[in-house]
């Protein structure tokens, strides 16, 4: 029912592909969609050589749902663990599900994961053994090569995980975590009892182990080999992921890399020469910082010689949030910048905020460059890439993604007729057109702490995006008819059925 724009497929020739996934980037944080205080050259590059969407989303308003449904091609709904997960959460993807990566897999692609996971690890059947191998990783979900760290940067364990196991393991310091047993951990600095050790204070949450000078959220013992130092994780991750490209570039194999970015979700610590990039601290540094990563990811591409047969897409998780826990003057450094753009509120927020999010497509497969106002999701990749790597995909698997590749290759200028996402408390936010329909809810409209407006209200608003981009204008009372469409299709759409 939802997959308008399935049409015959096509094999075309065999791009590697590679999603670099930044993590709370907002709509107004890059140089190519408007920012003047941070210098991001090489991704304005990728966009002035490519596509640069303004009307594309991600599913949801944090990291785990809308991770879910860009790895699956499912709407957040229909998996009811897709919810923050603490760090020693079981995998909420089922090993049998359809992914993006065993599309590629399945079209002889090599593939690969490198960066943040957040969808937990384990089948759930016991709780996770750090120091043993771990039974349900990426490499069961369509990931050849994984080399990921397990949630967020701000919570434990920090540790790099290749395959199924810790990296740099010693078994004579093992790992214990946990995210409840305060008692247990009485021998190891935490937040309230060593406030020496800290470099940076929380301004919320955040005060439990203290990890290189930095409260995390649970418990972590052990490990002190395997546990990553915050300045070098971008350079990493990187490193990984050249790695992963000149690898499949001697196998002779098309690749698929899945890159997930930490930058510049909390904690921001930028490696040195990031440091004092831009005037606004250490959310811009980190922001510089991620633009070099991408410069570095397509210069390897072109040492490799295969810049012009990869197709790469840029995008975020989830909008941005200034103060995210740690005091680390993002509100006092951040002046005229404005991270979400036009966009109202933020990250967990239900207004566009939350989910309205960079996305640019570069490839030479493109028919069009500059600017695409295509209203597309990122739960559409699955179903694109299918027909892409002209793989039939059977009724039931990514039940909500759309065939939108000639969106994606700028053919198609409209996209999607319509789509939905969903803020923190699940509220479900509808896009029609230009309408957007915010569904009745429970909650305060103001966050504290985040300072972010969350959207929730318990009337329902109605805003028109031709000429209300900043959500200002609820016009609900004034189209009583055009919000009770919306809220029967919303309905529908999570009434319709999947059998997984
Ligand atoms: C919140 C954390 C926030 C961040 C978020 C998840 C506190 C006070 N806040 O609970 O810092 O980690 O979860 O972010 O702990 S996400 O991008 O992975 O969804
Ligand atoms: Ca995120």
């Amino acid at each position: 029912m939802f997959r308008q724009g399935k049409q015959a497929v096509k094999k075309s020739a065999q791009q590697n592909v590679v999603i670099i996934y930044a993590d709370d980037l907002g709509f107004g944080d890059l140089g190519c969609y408007g920012s003047r205080k941070i210098d991001t050259p090489n991704l304005d590059r990728l966009c002035a050589e490519g596509l640069k969407f303004t009307n594309a989303y991600s599913t949801s308003a944090v990291c785990t749902p809308a991770r879910f449904s860009i790895l699956t091609g499912r709407y957040p709904f229909r998996n009811d663990q897709a919810h923050i997960l603490p760090g020693d959460a079981g995998c909420i993807i089922k090993r049998e599900l359809d992914t993006v990566p065993k599309l590629f897999q399945r079209a002889g692609y090599h593939t690969g994961i490198v960066g943040k996971w957040h969808l937990g690890l384990g089948d759930g059947s016991k709780p996770i053994d750090w120091n043993q191998e771990i039974n349900l990783t990426p490499i069961d979900l369509g990931f050849e090569e994984s080399f990921i760290f397990p949630a967020t940067a701000d919570r434990v364990p920090c540790v790099f995980l290749e395959g199924r196991s810790v990296v740099n393991l010693d078994p004579k310091d093992p790992i214990e975590v946990s995210y409840e047993a305060e008692s247990s951990f009485e021998d190891i600095p935490t937040y309230d009892k060593n406030p020496e050790l800290l470099r940076v204070r929380s301004s919320h949450g955040h005060d439990k182990s203290i990890v290189n000078g930095i409260g995390r959220i649970g418990y972590m013992r052990g490990g002190s080999k395997a546990v990553w130092k915050d300045e070098e994780l971008a350079e990493t991750f990187l490193n990984r992921a050249k790695q992963f490209i000149s690898d499949s570039c001697r196998a002779e194999k098309s690749f698929f890399l899945y890159y997930a970015l930490h930058q510049p979700h909390v904690p921001r610590v930028p490696s040195a020469r990031f440091e004092g990039a831009t005037g606004l601290g250490p959310r811009g540094d980190v922001i510089a910082e991620l633009d070099w990563c991408v410069g570095e990811v397509m210069a390897a591409l072109k040492k490799e010689g295969i810049l012009d047969n990869t197709m790469i897409i840029f995008s975020s998780d989830n909008g941005p949030v200034l103060d995210d826990g740690y005091l680390d003057r993002a509100y006092e450094l951040n002046g005229t910048h404005r991270a979400a753009g036009p966009l109202r509120g933020g990250k967990y927020s239900k207004f566009d905020g939350g989910t309205r999010i960079p996305f640019i497509v570069y490839s030479s497969a493109l028919k069009h460059r500059g600017v695409s106002e295509a209203l597309i999701s990122q739960v559409d990749l699955y179903a694109s890439f299918a027909h892409m790597l002209g793989i039939e995909t059977g009724e039931d698997s990514a039940v909500d993604s759309q065939d939108r590749y000639a969106a994606l290759i700028g053919e198609d200028p409209a996209g999607r007729s319509e789509l939905m996402t969903e803020d923190l408390t699940c509220g479900k936010m509808l896009r029609c057109g230009s309408w957007v329909y915010l569904s009745p809810s429970e909650g305060a409209p103001y966050m504290p702490f985040t300072r972010i407006e969350t959207g929730l209200s318990k009337d329902p608003q109605l805003y028109n995006m031709d000429y209300d981009i900043g959500q200002q204008n609820n016009i609900a009372w004034d189209d009583a008819d055009q919000v009770e469409k919306m809220e029967k299709r919303l309905q529908e759409i999570l009434t319709s059925e999947s059998t997984r």
